[in-house]
C-alpha cells in the first residue's frame, strides 16, 4: 500500500516568510530615511501663570526649528503668537505644544488673550530671534 504524495508545504511557507522579512526590511528602510525633526527639535518647556510667561523671554536663532511645550498651572489661559498664527487656550494642568520656526530675525510677541485677572494685561512675553 502506497501512501498519497503529500504536497510540498515548506516552499509557499518559506516564500510567504520572504515576502514578510521583504516587507519589514523595506518598512525599516523607509523609517531610517524618514527625517526625524518632530524627535530632534529642541523642547522649550514655558510654564503660564497669573500673570506671566516663564520663561518671558526666548532667544532663538532665525529658522531653528523648536517645540514650544506650555503648561499652565493655575487658570484657563490663553497662548497666542499673532505673527507665527500659534494660538490655544490652555486650562489650568493641561499642556499645548507647537512646533515653530521663527522665519525672521526679530521678536515675536506672546500674549495671554484669555482674560485672567487684575493683571491679565501685564501676562506677555517674547521670542527673540536672531
Ligand atoms: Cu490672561
Amino acid at each position: 500500500m502506497t501512501r498519497p504524495q503529500r504536497p510540498p508545504v515548506l516552499a509557499p511557507t518559506r516564500r510567504r516568510l520572504l515576502w514578510w522579512a521583504g516587507g519589514v526590511s523595506l518598512e525599516a528602510l523607509v523609517l531610517t530615511m524618514r527625517p526625524l525633526r518632530a524627535d530632534t527639535a529642541r523642547v522649550i518647556e514655558i510654564v503660564a501663570r497669573r500673570f506671566e510667561f516663564e520663561p518671558e523671554v526666548i532667544p532663538l536663532r532665525v529658522g531653528e526649528e523648536v517645540i514650544l511645550q506650555v503648561t499652565s498651572i493655575d487658570y484657563l489661559h490663553g497662548f497666542s503668537i499673532p505673527s507665527l498664527a500659534i494660538r490655544a487656550d490652555i486650562a489650568a494642568g493641561q499642556t499645548f505644544r507647537a512646533t515653530i520656526r521663527p522665519p525672521r530675525a526679530g521678536t515675536y510677541v506672546i500674549v495671554c488673550d484669555n482674560f485672567c485677572g487684575d493683571e491679565h494685561d501685564d501676562m506677555s512675553g517674547k521670542i527673540v530671534a536672531s
